[in-house]
């Protein structure tokens, strides 16, 4: 969990080849939709290109089908996923009727001009039409009023793991790796 551009991404790519388990981007997924014209990325883009979630329903289907498939089985790292209160709740039952927990939840903090320097370098190098000014602006509240809150509810169940996120991203990596290893 963080902020857009706090690295999660960046991030879960690397540790979940080192833990040897697939790596699950939500915006990952809705990006391949988009570029491969679905109707999936068609209702997708829409929200995306406005800094808004996509609607949970469309997001707990997608990943309840993608955890499902046969190299999930050894676990799994979830990007960018639960945001939403319905999300966790959602999640919570998927995996409870697999018979399933999560072992873990990462969260990275960073502060908010680094994000937004992030980001508007990205939209420089990559042109990701969620990269702009004003769309940052609207992801940053969207996160703030939606997903942060959500971090006290894994606090609470004492597997919360707070990395702090700013600095080169492979300081970070090794302080992910650490944090999970202690
Ligand atoms: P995501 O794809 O999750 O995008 P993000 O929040 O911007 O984070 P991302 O992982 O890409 O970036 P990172 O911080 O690694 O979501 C995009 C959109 O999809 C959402 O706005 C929403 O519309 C939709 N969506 C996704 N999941 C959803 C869900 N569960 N429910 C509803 N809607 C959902 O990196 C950002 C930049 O910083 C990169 O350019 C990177 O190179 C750079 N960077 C990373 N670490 C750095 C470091 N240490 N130093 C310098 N630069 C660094």
């Amino acid at each position: 969990m963080g902020p857009p551009g706090a690295g999660k991404g960046t991030q879960a790519v690397v540790v979940a080849s080192a833990l040897g388990i697939p790596h699950i981007s939500t915006g990952d997924i809705f990006r391949a939709n988009v570029s491969a014209g679905t109707p999936l990325g068609e209702e997708a883009q829409r929200y995306m290109d406005a800094g808004e979630y996509v609607p949970d329903s469309i997001t707990n289907a997608m990943v309840r089908d993608r955890i499902s498939h046969d190299d999930c089985n050894p676990g799994f790292l979830l990007d960018g996923y639960p945001r939403t209160l319905e999300q966790v709740n959602e999640l919570d039952m998927m995996l409870e009727s697999d018979g399933r927990r999560l072992d873990r939840v990462v969260e990275l903090t960073v502060d908010t001009d680094e994000v937004v320097g992030r980001l508007l370098k990205r939209a420089q190098d990559q042109g990701r039409t969620d990269d702009t000014a004003d769309v940052i602006r609207r992801r940053l509240e969207v996160y703030f009023d939606q997903t942060a809150p959500l971090v006290a509810v894994y606090r609470e169940r004492g597997i919360l793991l707070e990395v702090d996120g700013m600095g080169d991203v492979a300081e970070v990596t090794e302080r992910v790796l650490s944090t999970l290893r202690d």
